[in-house]
């Protein structure tokens, strides 16, 4: 694997997105590889809890790659051809060992959202969350919009997608979208208590568990196609590229001729 490694610490996989030139954003094959590493800690019985998170101290992960976006117009050569980030989002959703979101700085756009679909977010005091797709010419309408409401109710779900503002820490942690703040230094061995405290429990109960809380929201994944279905004809659109273009020419966007 060359954007992602997979480390094993006593009953805690630790899955980190390794492209920090890039703000760990990910590409076709990032995600492939992050797809990988959730089905070997899948079929691993010796691991109890999952962790995701970013290398180095400044992003946790900012979502698609945008230079390879501005460079080919897609996000790379994958696998199969197909940019699974779907199946990415419904691999973190259905694993049924708990899964910690350990933000260790920007957790961005499609990044945001692999927060979210975690069982569990903690962050580091400096981390940043936000959405950015309508500045950039994408989104997310499925987990990341309708579950993101779920978890932080719907007048700040709306806020986070209409502004694309960007939240510090302890804003996270009281909308309810991190548990737990700690400084950078303990982030790590804070995730280590908190899934040792996990592996100790009944993996039986904690699976049936985390699948009706999934039940709750399951729904959403058939939205997410529509949404996913929908954000293919409007990625080629001059408007989505203009979005893409500004923000590798270090410029706001002018949508403005867009507007109808
Ligand atoms: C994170 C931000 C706010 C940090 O700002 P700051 O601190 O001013 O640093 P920068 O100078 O901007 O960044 C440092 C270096 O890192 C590069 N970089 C940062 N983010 C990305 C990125 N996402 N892709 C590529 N490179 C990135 C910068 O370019 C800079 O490098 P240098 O120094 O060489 O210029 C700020 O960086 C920011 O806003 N980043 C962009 C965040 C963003 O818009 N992400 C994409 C959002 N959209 C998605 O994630 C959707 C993708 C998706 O999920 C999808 C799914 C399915 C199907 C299709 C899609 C799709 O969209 O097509």
């Amino acid at each position: 694997m060359t954007d992602v490694v997979y480390e094993v610490d006593d009953g805690l996989a630790w899955i980190t997105i390794n492209r920090p030139e890039r703000y760990n954003a990910f590409r076709g094959r990032t995600v492939d590889e992050l797809i990988r590493c959730f089905k070997a800690a899948w079929v691993d019985r010796s691991i109890g809890v999952i962790a995701l998170t970013g290398a180095g101290d400044r992003a946790f992960c900012t979502g698609g790659d945008q230079k390879q976006r501005g460079e080919t117009g897609d996000y790379g050569p994958t696998e199969t051809g197909l940019f699974e980030v779907e199946t990415l989002h419904r691999l973190i959703r259905d694993i049924p060992k708990p899964v910690i979101a350990a933000v260790n700085g920007y957790a961005i756009g499609g990044g945001h959202v692999l927060h979210v679909i975690c069982d569990i977010t903690i962050a580091a005091e400096h981390a940043v969350f936000g959405q950015t797709g309508p500045r950039v010419g994408s989104f997310d309408a499925g987990f990341g919009s309708a579950y993101l409401a779920r978890v932080v109710g719907q007048k700040r779900a709306r806020e986070v997608w209409m502004f694309c503002r960007q939240y510090d820490a302890e804003t996270a942690e009281r909308w309810g979208l991190a548990n737990a703040v700690v400084p950078m230094a303990e982030l790590h061995a804070t995730v280590r208590d908190w899934a040792g405290e996990a592996l100790r429990l009944s993996p039986t109960a904690l699976k049936v568990l985390k699948h009706s809380f999934n039940a709750e929201t399951e729904h959403i994944a058939g939205v997410g196609q529509l949404a996913f279905d929908s954000l293919e004809l409007f990625i080629d659109t001059p408007e989505a590229r203009e979005g893409v273009v500004a923000f590798n020419e270090k410029r706001p966007p002018d949508f403005g001729r867009y507007r109808r």
